[in-house]
Order: structure tokens, then C-alpha cells, then sequence
């Protein structure tokens, strides 16, 4: 059974346990709080020379970066090939939603919400709001017209993004102004494998922190 080091906190860890869940991949899971340095010991850093969580250790294969995890889950373990096409047009869609997320959707909420969680700035800066809802707009165009990020039925796409924007409503954000985003949300929750178990209690914590830090109680 693979290993997995996480922190249920962190949105990008919450990505591969729904890919694992939709697979029926058991996970051996590895609690690290990130908070009191876990990720700092010698012990991990021996694994992932870059501290980070999620991580995987699955035989001689030591993996970090979420979406890769995700892919490689998918990839190894899946029974087809549905949760990542291997149709190469459809898999650079999903390719490139794995991509908006990381360097443009999370990667907003990020310029948003850290500096007033971690970096002790007082307040949040209202422009990098807007830029985080401008992303949200694009994902809003992105799944118009389908139930799913990149087409009719559920890919790591999925899991990687709602994963995010999950994350992103628990911390206060409006998701309600991004139609289709919404819809799509509500459709993860009532229909994602795993999702209750998996991806909830993290995304309620994280947003706890949040909320206090950045005064959207
Ligand atoms: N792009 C990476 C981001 C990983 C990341 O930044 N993880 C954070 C938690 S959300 C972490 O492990 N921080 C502790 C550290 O880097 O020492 C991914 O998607 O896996």
C-alpha cells in the first residue's frame, strides 16, 4: 500500500485522496503537521528533499506535486482510462485545468489569503480579490455547457479543482457570483466519490483559520 504524508489543511493534499477514493486505492496515511514542523525532520526530508506535502512513497517511487500524484494514481491504478483520458485532446484539456489551477486559480487565492494568514499583514488587499474572482470567471467559462471540467463525465481535473474551490468558499469567497462554479461545486459535494469523507473536514478547518484572519466570519 502506497504512503501518504498530508496535512488534511492543505488543499493540494485533499486533491489525490479524492483521486485515490475514485479508484479504490487505499492510502497508508501519514499525518504530518506542517504547523509544528513535521515536515522539517530528517526523517521526510530524507524522502522529499523539497519538505512538501502531499508526498507518496509507493515502492521505489518517492512522488511530490499534487497533480503529478493525481496523474501517476490514475495512471497506475486506474481499471481505464476515464479518470485521466488518454485521448491526447482530451487529456490536454484536463492537462491544462491541472495547470490554470496551480499557476493562476490556487495560485491567486495564495496571493490573496497568505500574506494575511501567514506573512501577518493586517488586512487583505481588495485588488488581489478581484484577480482571484477574474480566475474564477475563466473556470466559470471553462465549464459552461457540461457537468464536469473537462467534459461530460469526472477526471483528476475535477478533483484537483474542487479541491481549490472548495477551499476558496470556505475561506469566505462568493462563489455564487461564478454561476456554472457554483453549480459544478454543489455537484461535487452531492456526487463526488468521497467527497464528504476525504475532502470536508480539512476544507472546514482551513476555512476557520481563515475566516478569522481575513475578518469574513
Ligand atoms: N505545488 C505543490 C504545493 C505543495 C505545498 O506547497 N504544500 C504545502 C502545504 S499546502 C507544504 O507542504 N508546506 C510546507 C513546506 O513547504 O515546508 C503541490 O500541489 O503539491
Amino acid at each position: 500500500m502506497p504512503d501518504y504524508y498530508y496535512m488534511p489543511l492543505s488543499s493540494p493534499c485533499r486533491s489525490a485522496l479524492l483521486t485515490a477514493k475514485a479508484l479504490g486505492v487505499e492510502l497508508n496515511l501519514k499525518h504530518l503537521d506542517l504547523m509544528a514542523g513535521d515536515q522539517m525532520k530528517p526523517e521526510f526530508v530524507a524522502i522529499n528533499p523539497q519538505h512538501c506535502v502531499p508526498t507518496l512513497v509507493d515502492g521505489d517511487l518517492a512522488l511530490w506535486e499534487s497533480r503529478a500524484i493525481c496523474a501517476y494514481l490514475a495512471n497506475q491504478y486506474g481499471k481505464d482510462d476515464s479518470l485521466y483520458p488518454k485521448d491526447p485532446k482530451t487529456r490536454a484539456k484536463v492537462d491544462r485545468l491541472m495547470y490554470f489551477d496551480m499557476g493562476t486559480l490556487y495560485f491567486r487565492f495564495g496571493e490573496y489569503v497568505y500574506p494575511v494568514m501567514f506573512r501577518g499583514e493586517e488586512k487583505p488587499n481588495p485588488e488581489k480579490l478581484e484577480k482571484l474572482h477574474e480566475a474564477l470567471g475563466w473556470l466559470n467559462g471553462f465549464l459552461a455547457g457540461h457537468d464536469w471540467a473537462a467534459g461530460d463525465h469526472i477526471t483528476i481535473a475535477d478533483h484537483v479543482l474542487v479541491a481549490s474551490v472548495s477551499t476558496f468558499e470556505s475561506a469566505g469567497i462568493d462563489i455564487t457570483r461564478h454561476e456554472n462554479v457554483a453549480a459544478w461545486l454543489a455537484r461535487c459535494k452531492s456526487t463526488m466519490p468521497g467527497y464528504a469523507e476525504v475532502n470536508q473536514h480539512g476544507v472546514d478547518e482551513f476555512g476557520k483559520m481563515a475566516k478569522a484572519k481575513l475578518g469574513t466570519n
